[in-house]
């Protein structure tokens, strides 16, 4: 059976080396503009321009329409989605998923809510693209990635979360806690899929120990690691750096942001998704 795995952009994942795959775009929209987050979106030049921006943008999942597209004419389907807490992506999947099976009555789709998005993505997308190389069938490959999915988590650094405010997808009480200058959140993916705040720290150093010590709290003990920076190759760097001294032999990658997650996590954001041991 030749299968496929399909996420959208929040994923932060243009490509997937060895896999059958492909991303679909969410869309970040004002009055003026439309930036499309695909592979050609110049992410720095987007966070400059709606920083400058006065009205409101807010953004756009995929149709249903650009996941059948995607879906090509693979026989089994995975669609990796940002949570459906927060975005209709996984919905849009889930419709597009019941026009292609009643089509092709031959072909399969499973649609994964992963109640993360970014980095949890990645590992999620990596971890199907292992357990089809080994051959499974795709009801197998259901089971063990709904599994692993069970061990995976998300946690993220912010230094301002105005967008996610003033798009209604935070709480107004994790907005007012941000507000002032040099608090950064540490936070994590609920296990229903939203932004629960941890911790509140005044300056990187305390906002990183906090977010490695939640690691820990949440059963890292080395292992992957998937970095996305907004516009902070730095900041990832010195994380890289830190988890990699307390967990010696961890397999940390990190990389920039795509636009859907950078328009959310904004400037000097991180969000890091690892594995449980
Ligand atoms: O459908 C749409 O328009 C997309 C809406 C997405 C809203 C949330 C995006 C969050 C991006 C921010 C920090 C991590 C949050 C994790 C929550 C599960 C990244």
């Amino acid at each position: 059976m030749d299968m496929k795995i399909v996420v959208d952009s929040s994923a932060n994942l243009p490509w997937l080396e060895g896999a059958n795959f492909a991303a679909v775009p969410l869309k970040i929209v004002n009055d003026q503009r439309e930036y499309t987050d695909d592979e050609r979106l110049d992410v720095g030049a987007m966070v400059e321009d709606l920083s400058r921006y006065k009205g409101r943008t807010g953004t756009a999942c995929p149709s249903v329409g650009e996941w059948l597209e995607a879906f090509g004419d693979a026989e089994g389907v995975f669609t990796v989605a940002i949570t459906s807490s927060l975005s209709g992506a996984h919905n849009a999947a889930v419709q597009a998923a019941r026009v292609y099976e009643d089509k092709h009555p031959d072909r399969r789709v499973c649609c994964l809510d992963t109640l993360s998005t970014g980095p949890e993505m990645v590992l999620i997308a990596e971890k199907l693209r292992e357990l089809i190389a080994a051959g499974l069938p795709f009801d197998d490959i259901r089971e063990k990635i709904r599994a692993y999915m069970e061990k995976t988590h998300l946690l993220f650094f912010l230094e301002s979360v105005d967008n996610l405010a003033k798009n209604g997808r935070v709480s107004p009480l994790i907005a007012k806690a941000v507000g002032f200058l040099g608090i950064r959140i540490v936070g994590k993916a609920s296990s229903q899929g939203t932004l629960q705040q941890l911790h509140k720290c005044r300056g990187e150093k305390k906002g990183l120990e906090a977010l490695l010590g939640e690691m820990e709290n949440l059963g890292f003990r080395g292992g992957k690691v998937r970095v996305a920076h907004v516009l902070c190759p730095g900041l990832g760097q010195r994380l890289r750096e830190l988890v990699e001294a307390r967990w010696p032999g961890s397999d940390v990658m990190v990389t920039p942001a795509g636009g859907l997650c950078s328009f959310y996590a904004e400037r000097g954001g991180v969000l890091v998704g690892f594995e449980e041991m």
